[in-house]
């Protein structure tokens, strides 16, 4: 049984179903990678799973072990195709209320393409 209630209509499963546009990436069987639409970074990229989980703690407790795994190659892929791979780079998650969790759709941002801060 699912704890969290997802919303279809929140801003990323309208990306997901083609209701409105992204800059795509990079896409997998399980995965989504575009682009931030207010990016922190030359590369702010968000890789989401295309299936409906809520936060993290949905995903971690709900998805399949190819879901679990696709999520973290598309992460590989994405800093793979914007040259940040052996640069460096950040991934982070908000999840939930003292998170500032803004879209209810479990989304990592891929930042990096600068000198990050420990604050950025
Ligand atoms: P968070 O605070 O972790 O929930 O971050 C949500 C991010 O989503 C934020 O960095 C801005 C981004 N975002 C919000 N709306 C859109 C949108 O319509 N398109 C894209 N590409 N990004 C969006």
């Amino acid at each position: 049984m699912r704890n969290n209630t997802y919303d279809d209509n929140n801003i990323f499963s309208m990306i997901l179903n083609g209701k409105i546009p992204c800059e795509k990436v990079y896409e997998s069987k399980y995965s989504l990678a575009f682009r931030d639409v207010y990016p922190k970074a030359p590369t702010h990229v968000l890789v989401i799973p295309k299936n409906k989980y809520v936060n993290f703690n949905d995903f971690s407790a709900e998805a399949s072990i190819e879901e679990l795994s696709d999520i973290f190659k598309t992460i590989l892929k994405v800093v793979e195709i914007e040259g940040i791979k052996d640069s460096g780079y950040r991934v982070t998650t908000n999840s939930g209320k003292d998170a500032n969790q803004e879209v209810q759709h479990l989304h990592f941002h891929v930042i990096g393409g600068r000198k990050l801060g420990r604050n950025d």
